[in-house]
């Protein structure tokens, strides 16, 4: 895991930047500012943006950046993010991540997950708590490529810590630890698996939720891609036992090399998303304000793959 800690200076930095932006951008529109956030981001510290330039070229697995500003007088966690969509709850954090990030990759987002909105509220949400979705919390969250249905998917999960009380760990696998038998490996690459949208992804109208076909299994041999949720992977074919056995012994070695990170407030990690599996651990909900909080937003190292998949040219991906 690679980990860069800002020094005061830097992190004084990037809060005069914050406040000049969050100012200047009013009223805030995620969207607008993620379009000019490349530039903006010219404007980190070098060493920021050095960093994040190693972790494109090395392909870095799991990448931290300690010592961001924080807003001392942050709201509290909204119950769910339906509530932080609604007060605008948190937005100087949305524009600090949109910011950095953009050194990194493209903002983007869904247009069928949390209302297609660029970033995201990852915080636990009353009747959820079980679910497969991020606002679980006395269910843990399984080893996930995020949005393995797609093949638009981001290549960065970009997580802002806002709040992280109970010291809660982000479960993580990266592919190269996993020594996969032969036979195993020959079946996880073949085209031989659906892989089904999440259940945070919400089709409103009546057109069909999006899922491909395809291996789990890919890229260079020495380090290879991975493409998988634990909680949506299916064989393509319903008696297709080889293909189902594969899954079971790859699910038995992602297990059991899985390592685990805390995130502070003031952290960004960014997470691989072709070469490691991320999830969560489960943790009692509190409800008063002080629960767990990230932001979170997708990031893609070329958007024009969703443009010629979808033929419009957005963020916000349908
Ligand atoms: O809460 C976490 O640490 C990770 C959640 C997650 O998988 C996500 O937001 O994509
Ligand atoms: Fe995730």
């Amino acid at each position: 895991m690679s980990r860069l800690l800002l020094d005061e200076r830097e992190s004084q930095l990037i809060e005069t930047l914050v406040s000049d932006l969050i100012r200047a951008d009013e009223p805030w529109d995620p969207v607008r500012f993620a379009d000019r956030a490349v530039l903006l981001a010219q404007e980190l510290p070098v060493r920021l943006r050095q960093f994040l330039a190693e972790v494109r070229a090395n392909e870095e697995e799991v990448a931290v950046v300690s010592g961001l500003p924080m807003d001392p007088e942050l709201v509290p966690t909204p119950i769910g993010w339906e509530l932080a969509a609604k007060t605008g709850a948190a937005q100087r954090e949305e524009l600090l991540l949109l910011l950095c990030g953009s050194a990194l990759g493209e903002p983007f987002a869904w247009s069928d997950q949390q209302d297609g909105r660029l970033v995201h509220d990852v915080c636990p949400s009353p009747g959820m708590e079980q679910s497969a979705t991020s606002a679980s919390s006395t269910g843990a969250l399984s080893l996930h490529t995020e949005d393995a249905h797609h093949s638009c998917r981001g290549d960065y999960v970009a997580l802002l810590c806002l709040r992280n009380p109970d010291a809660v760990s982000t479960t993580f696998v990266r592919a190269r630890s996993l020594s996969i038998p032969d036979k195993e490996r020959l079946v996880l690459s073949a085209d031989r698996y659906r892989f089904d949208p999440d259940h945070s992804h919400v089709r409103l109208d009546s057109s069909p939720d999006s899922a491909e076909s395809g291996a789990i299994l890919f890229g260079p041999e020495d380090r290879p891609y991975l493409r998988i949720d634990l909680d949506m992977i299916a064989p393509v074919a319903v008696m297709d036992e080889e293909a189902d056995a594969a899954v079971h012994k790859l699910t038995e070695l992602l297990h059991g090399q899985c390592e685990r990170f805390v995130l502070a407030p003031g952290e960004l990690v960014f997470v691989d998303n072709y070469r490691v599996v991320h999830g969560r651990d489960s943790y009692v909900p509190r409800y008063d304000g002080l629960d767990r909080w990230l932001k979170r937003t997708n990031l893609s190292r070329d958007l024009r793959r969703a443009f010629i998949r979808t033929g419009a040219r957005s963020r916000i991906v349908t």
